[in-house]
């Protein structure tokens, strides 16, 4: 089997950590129990200083063997078709683990992410906060009637879902029990917990080293 790597940052302030998308690289990989090294980029310059491996200046990229793939979606899709773990063989089970995955990324997140950047931007815009509102009322009833998004278990798909989720601004208003159930269902996977927490310790080290670096 060719060898797996996740790249990222070498550091990140504190602010992002836990959450650097190369974290559903690391949890898909956990996950289905493939080995994987994870290697760096520096974040000093990190807006061009590898666009010939991420052409927006972002992380992650996955390198499988001679084959490299950006965008953490492609990379997940990549990782599932290696574990039924991550995504089921028989065709229905493929096709609405592809659909769901989709719709994390191109239903939720399109609409998250620019409503989190306005609130940490304080460009408050009640618009995009009715769109985002709408989507996860949607979300909300279809979490209530179901465990899991695909399948009837565990996909990359909920993988996907759970970690757009997670982000607790996102959630902080409206009500909406059977999301928060789900993410603390998805979250408490141990593959989570394990990417999650190695992510962590990936940044702490690297504050440890800047440390030593300042002082010598
Ligand atoms: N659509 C991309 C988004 C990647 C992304 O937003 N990466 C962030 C880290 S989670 C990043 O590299 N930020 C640094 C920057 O944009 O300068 C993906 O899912 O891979």
């Amino acid at each position: 089997m060719s060898e797996l790597t996740i790249w990222t940052l070498d550091w990140v302030p504190e602010g992002p950590r836990g959450f650097v998308r190369d974290l559903r690289l690391r949890w898909a990989c956990e996950e289905a129990g493939l080995n994987y090294a994870v290697r760096t980029i520096p974040f000093d310059g990190r807006e061009t200083n590898h666009l010939e491996h991420q052409p927006f200046g972002q992380v992650p990229f996955l390198k499988d063997g001679e084959l490299e793939l950006f965008e953490s979606g492609a990379g997940l899709l990549h990782l599932a078709r290696k574990s039924d773990k991550l995504m089921p063989r028989d065709p229905a089970g493929e096709a609405e683990t592809l659909q769901w995955t989709i719709a994390a990324l191109n239903s939720i997140e399109m609409v998250t992410v620019p409503w989190w950047f306005l609130k940490i931007t304080r460009a408050e815009n009640d618009d995009l906060t009715g769109w985002m509102g709408s989507r996860l009322d949607h979300l909300e009833r279809v979490l209530g009637e179901q465990e899991w998004l695909a399948a009837g278990r565990f996909t990359v798909a909920d993988l996907l879902m759970a970690d757009v989720l997670r982000v607790s601004k996102v959630r902080a208003f409206g009500d909406r029990p059977a999301t928060e159930a789900y993410v603390k269902r998805v979250t408490a996977r141990p593959s989570f917990k394990k990417a999650r927490a190695d992510q962590i310790g990936h940044f702490e080290a690297a504050d440890r080293k800047r440390a030593e670096q300042t002082s010598n």
